[in-house]
Formats: C-alpha cells, sequence, structure tokens
C-alpha cells in the first residue's frame, strides 16, 4: 500500500495485537465495525479477517482525516495507517494512533443493525456473513475439512470425483430433487456411495466431498436440502473396520479443531469439556435393540421396528459423553444395499454415529450387500427398476469383494462441534425447504 509515495507493509489485525507491536507504525485495512464520535476524538473498531483493533482519531491533529470519520457508516472499508499503542480500555487491549485514514468503498445505512428478526438476517445473508458469530463458524468450518483432508491423505485414501446428475436414487425417492436432463429426467445426488462403490474396484479406499441434496419436507434444526458430503467406501471392509476408521477420523478432526481454533471456540463460548473428552477412542458402541431399551427406560412410547427421530436421539446422548455408535439396525427403516445379518436377515449391518449434548446422528454407514442374488431381491422388494441399478447389480457379477462405507455431513459435524442452535449457521448461505435466496 502506498501513503504518500512510501510503500508500506500491510499487517492484519491479529498480528499487532501484542506488546512486540507497541511503538510500530502499521497500515491495517479492513471494514467499519463500529465507530463512535467523543468530543473532538473519532473512534473506529476496525475489523478484518484476523479480529477487530480501535482506530483513534484527534481531531485537534488531524482535522481532514477526523472529518472523514465522521462521515463514516458502518461497513465502510478503509485503510489506516498509525502507531500501535498499548491500551487496556479497548476491545482488544491495544489501538491505533491514526495518522493516514482513507475510504476505499463508502457504507451508509447498512441494512443490519442488531436486534433483526431471522427472516430478515436470512434474507440479508450475503451482508450477515461478515458477523462475528458466523466467521468464527466459517473458520472451525475450514478447519474442520483441512483436518479431514490431512487425515485422509496420510491414512491412504484417495480422493476422487463423483458426480452430481445422477440418474438413480441411492437413499429413496421421497428425498430426491428433479432435474430436467435435456429431454430425460436426472436427479440431484442424495449420495456419492454408489459411484464410490465402483471406485473401490480399481483404489480399494476412496473418498469424496461433494454437495448432497435431500428434498426434506420439513424445516428442522438439522436438515438442509443442500449439505456437504464426506464419503468413505473401502474394499475388503467389514462394518467393525468402517466403524472404526470413522472413530478415528472424528477424533481427528476434533483435536485439530481444539489445536487451532481455541480463539474461535472461546469467542463462541462452546464448553470444550465433551470435545477434549471426544478426541480419545474408542468410542462406545449399542445395539439397536438395547438403544429400544434405554429409551423405553425413559418413557418412550417405542417398539422394535421403530426409526429413531431428533427426539429419540436427544434422549440416547444422555446416557454418553462422546460420540457412540448405534449399530445392527432393523432392515426396513435402513437402505436397499446394507448386507443383511447372516444369523437375521432382518437386521442390517448398519451404523450410525451420533453427537453427545443432544446433537444426535452425524454419520451413517453399513457393510454393503456384495452378493449379486441377494442384492436383486432387495431391489426388487423395495420395487425399484432393477434397470436403473443395472451397473450397480454388475459391480457383484465381476468380482465382488465384502466392502463398507459411510457418509459424514460436514455441517452436522460442525454444528456440534461449534456447539450451534441450528445448522443453517454451518454454511454460508444454507438451502431449507421453501428458501433458496440469496
Ligand atoms: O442418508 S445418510 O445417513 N447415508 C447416506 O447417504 C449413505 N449413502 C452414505 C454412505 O454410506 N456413503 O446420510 C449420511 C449423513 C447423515 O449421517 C447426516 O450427517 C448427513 O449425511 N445428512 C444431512 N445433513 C444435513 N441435512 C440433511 N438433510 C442431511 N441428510 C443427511
Amino acid at each position: 500500500m502506498d501513503f504518500n509515495g512510501v510503500r508500506m507493509a500491510v499487517y492484519k489485525v491479529k498480528d499487532i495485537l501484542k506488546d512486540e507491536a507497541v511503538g510500530l507504525e502499521v497500515t491495517l485495512r479492513g471494514w467499519v465495525y463500529r465507530h463512535r464520535i467523543v468530543g473532538k476524538k473519532a473512534f473506529i473498531v476496525l475489523r478484518d479477517s484476523t479480529n477487530v483493533v480501535q482506530c483513534v482519531i484527534d481531531g485537534a491533529f488531524l482535522p481532514n482525516a477526523y472529518s472523514l470519520a465522521e462521515k463514516l457508516g458502518l461497513e465502510a472499508s478503509i485503510e489506516v495507517r498509525g502507531r500501535v499503542k498499548k491500551e487496556p480500555r479497548a476491545p482488544t487491549g491495544y489501538e491505533i494512533e491514526v495518522v493516514e485514514l482513507r475510504i476505499s468503498g463508502a457504507s451508509s445505512d447498512f441494512p443490519i443493525k442488531g436486534g433483526e428478526g431471522i427472516d430478515y438476517l436470512l434474507d440479508n445473508r450475503h451482508l450477515w456473513l461478515r458477523s462475528r458469530h458466523l466467521t468464527e463458524v466459517m473458520k472451525i468450518k475450514s478447519t474442520v475439512l483441512k483436518a479431514a483432508r490431512e487425515w485422509l491423505t496420510n491414512n491412504g485414501w484417495w480422493e476422487t470425483t463423483p458426480p452430481i446428475l445422477t440418474a438413480s436414487a441411492c437413499e429413496g425417492g421421497a428425498t430426491l430433487f428433479e432435474v430436467k436432463y435435456f429431454d430425460k429426467k436426472a436427479y440431484l445426488s442424495q449420495s456419492a456411495q454408489l459411484y464410490l462403490e465402483a471406485l473401490i474396484y480399481s483404489l480399494e479406499k476412496v473418498w469424496s466431498l461433494t454437495p448432497s441434496f435431500r428434498a426434506e419436507l420439513s424445516r428442522t434444526r438439522r436438515h438442509l436440502t443442500e449439505y456437504w458430503h464426506l464419503e468413505l467406501e473401502a474394499a475388503w471392509y467389514t462394518m467393525d473396520d468402517m466403524m472404526e476408521v470413522s472413530e478415528e477420523l472424528v477424533s481427528y478432526i476434533v483435536k485439530r479443531v481444539l489445536e487451532e481454533n481455541t480463539d474461535q471456540l472461546q469467542l463462541l463460548r462452546r464448553d470444550t469439556g465433551i470435545l477434549e473428552n471426544s478426541t480419545k477412542t474408542p468410542y462406545p458402541r449399542i445395539r439397536y435393540d438395547e438403544a429400544i431399551e434405554m429409551l423405553q427406560r425413559k418413557g418412550f412410547q417405542i417398539k422394535w421396528g421403530d426409526d429413531f427421530g431428533a427426539d429419540e436421539e436427544r434422549v440416547l446422548t444422555e446416557y454418553f459423553d462422546k460420540p457412540f455408535f448405534i449399530t445392527h439396525f432393523p432392515k426396513k427403516v435402513k437402505s436397499f444395499y446394507m448386507k443383511l445379518d447372516e444369523e437375521n436377515p432382518e437386521i442390517a449391518l448398519g451404523f450410525d454415529l451420533l453427537a453427545p449434548e443432544g446433537y444426535g446422528e452425524i454419520i451413517g454407514g453399513s457393510q454393503r450387500e456384495d452378493d449379486y442374488q441377494k442384492l436383486l431381491n432387495r431391489i426388487i422388494e423395495e420395487g425399484y427398476s432393477v434397470n436403473e441399478y443395472k451397473w450397480y447389480l454388475d459391480l457383484r457379477k465381476y468380482g465382488s469383494v465384502p466392502h463398507s462405507g459411510f457418509g459424514l455431513g460436514i455441517e452436522r459435524l460442525v454444528m456440534w462441534i461449534a456447539g450451534l442452535e441450528h445448522i443453517r449457521d454451518a454454511i454460508p448461505f444454507p438451502r431449507m425447504l421453501g428458501r433458496i435466496y440469496p
């Protein structure tokens, strides 16, 4: 940046909030987070991507900068040059004694002033993203994605790129989004699983991170219609092997967030006790039958064969202080592709991983049916078109192998780690029932 012909290093706010920076003359760029005029002084709290710092302009010495500052609106973008001072009364403990101020982009009457209702804030999501709360969550999400990629790379998994436009359902027709594909019908992917299954015959251990789409017909705190789906699939893996992979992965991600996002977790007032505990594996495992008993003991009118909703899951989480698995579900509450228990074919070798503190399911996975005839029977039993799944059945005809996989909802995981009330805050532009703007 060029001030009066002199090139100045541009600092980030976080790098000057320390005693070693006191006395330095620095240049900062950012946005007006707050500002007020007291007597002949202007106090501007400048925000950049790293933090906020108070900047003071003394009108007695800098009349021009002072009159610029008087006109500043919330969220205007500015560049300031000045000296770093320690100031315990300032919001972040230091302040800038400004010697020069420039306005890059003016802003007047910023639409978000505080106290607005949720629908208004969602309509103004493009501006609401500047809030402290959403900024901290986005940073945590970035660490979550980085950590997942680190773990997968370090453990020999191949990243792959399955399609989003698909010709068949993975998780049932009820939540399919239909799109016009030239003169045909196609669907937005609910899961990359079926395609990942095709890739294990060459790569053995594969993963992908893609958007998944679900036409969810209810608005809940944990359902989006578009979410980011991290999916793994591996040849030769049993359900137990895959559960181990999922607990290693999740505990690693939590550990990395605890290391890298101390400031964010603190700003979000996240109690980290349970997160610390969740870095330790193994995670507890219970079977569906036990979960039913646990719920009945808590007064639920639930019987064998019923599926769990958010209420059931919340109550089950009260029994645990870290994520835990539920396994061996009745086949009728799970998808057609799951392998059935050899001893009791009414039971599917599926597992869910539930986050504690009331959050519930973050992962759904299973061992897959690898026998051609059994899979064909299941497809017919569910009333699906055999022709549509011909390619998927082929995989069982040419060198079939036992294999397993799972899908992790990134926003579900972020929601739990960041301690959010609602999943919409785990994604910048949430898509939910009836809403797609902005
Ligand atoms: O339906 S899942 O339980 N399982 C599958 O889609 C498998 N085909 C994945 C696989 O084995 N490769 O969804 C997996 C996860 C689930 O546990 C949630 O964490 C998340 O995907 N999920 C969602 N997140 C946000 N919003 C919605 N609507 C949603 N649905 C699932």
